[in-house]
């Protein structure tokens, strides 16, 4: 499947039908059956990915696979063909252990084959373990050090108000990621700099490298911690694409700050054996497990 040119924005109102505020091809405006069919693809590519590498990182792959699906086949406005195109939306995957579902999504758009994603973390391929924007067309930032994609996304958004671009900026963070002081950091700055233009999106699955969040440093109060720093606070269950939707819509409404949309997440979503389970946080599934789970994704 190739995506020519995607170059329009869903409104809020448009939620759940195919007439947004401006004109999108048809690519760009799965119905949330195709979504949820394209979810599933999308999985089985992490899940193959990843067993046939024999290492990598299914847990915070699998929590994500709505959020960023939901915005490169319904929000962002991108061309496959322009992957530099000024004018295009930004998506920056800030936990960059996720590569394997941003591979999985840039190839089922067509900025890459879907045959290489077979090449995941061998030697020379450009699809490495975690994220490198001089390898792989479609990605804005290379990450793998956790707690810088928000600091990057406001150079990336103030770049955008100084050439008079009306892109926006879309920054997936982690949960666990949050315990880093950047984080915060960047939190404040986003506000005090009024970057509307800009929305963090939280994988919430409550779970970072070796354990829970709420035993290892807890963020509660989350969402009143964005709040206070001078963020619009949406929360949405992470897997519900009508509700992402939605909330991509009323971000886009809010001027004058920032938008945090906390999507609650599980972790090793869609696989029984990986759900909330912190084993595969970065473990590949064994020959064995990888039939188990692709069966259970059929
Ligand atoms: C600066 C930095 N410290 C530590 C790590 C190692 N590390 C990789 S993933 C991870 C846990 C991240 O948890 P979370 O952000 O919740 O990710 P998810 O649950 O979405 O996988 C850690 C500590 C890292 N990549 N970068
Ligand atoms: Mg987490």
């Amino acid at each position: 499947m190739s995506l020519p040119e995607i170059t329009g924005h869903q409104s809020a109102a448009s939620v759940g039908s195919k007439t947004g505020a401006f004109s999108l091809p048809t690519s760009a405006t799965l119905s949330i059956a195709e979504l949820k069919a394209t979810a599933k693809k999308i999985r089985r590519h992490i899940i193959t990915m990843i067993g046939k590498a024999g290492s990598g990182h299914p847990g915070g792959s699998l929590s994500a696979v709505e959020i960023v699906t939901a915005l490169y086949f319904r929000v962002l406005r991108h061309r496959v063909a322009d992957p530099c195109w000024p004018a295009r939306d930004r998506f920056i995957l800030s936990k960059g252990h996720a590569a394997p579902l941003l591979y999985a999504v840039l190839a089922e758009c067509g900025y890459i084959p879907l045959a290489d994603l077979s090449s995941l973390r061998q030697l020379d391929s450009r699809l490495q373990g975690h994220t490198d924007c001089l390898l792989v067309p479609g990605i804005e930032m290379s990450a793998g050090a956790l707690g810088q994609g928000l600091s990057f996304g406001i150079g990336v958004s103030l770049a955008g108000r100084l050439n008079s671009l009306d892109y926006r900026v879309y920054v997936l963070l982690g949960d666990g990621e949050c315990d880093e002081g950047q984080v915060w950091e960047a939190a404040m700055a986003t506000a005090h700099f009024k970057l509307d233009n800009l929305t963090v999106i939280v994988d919430n699955n409550g779970i970072q490298l070796d354990g829970w969040n709420r035993d290892i440093m807890n963020l509660e109060p989350f969402a009143r911690k964005w709040d206070s720093f001078g963020w619009h606070v949406i929360e949405v269950d992470g897997h519900d694409f009508a509700q992402l939707i939605d909330a991509f819509g009323r971000a886009r409404q809010v001027k004058g700050q920032p938008t945090v949309v906390i999507a609650h997440t599980v972790k090793g979503k869609g696989v029984s054996f990986m759900e909330n389970n912190v084993d595969y946080h970065g473990k590949a599934p064994s020959a064995a497990e990888m039939e188990k789970a692709l069966k259970e994704l059929a």
